[in-house]
């Protein structure tokens, strides 16, 4: 199992930990997806995740990266 690690801006409630989730559930490889709504932290776990992809998804959500 592979753990990608980011730290995102714009987290405020659990409806963006559930678009967060939603959105990086539709990716490959990608098992489970854990929020901290305090720290703006998410950790992706999975199989041969492509942190490229990952970043990106984040992104288009409304979450970049710090
Ligand atoms: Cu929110």
């Amino acid at each position: 199992m592979q753990i990608e690690h980011f730290k995102v801006q714009n987290v405020k409630c659990g409806g963006c930990a559930s678009n967060i989730q939603n959105g990086l559930a539709e990716l490959n490889g990608v098992d489970k997806v854990e929020v901290n709504i305090e720290s703006g932290e998410v950790d992706i776990s999975g199989e041969k995740l492509d942190r490229q992809q990952l970043t990106e998804m984040l992104s288009r959500l409304g979450y970049p990266e710090v």
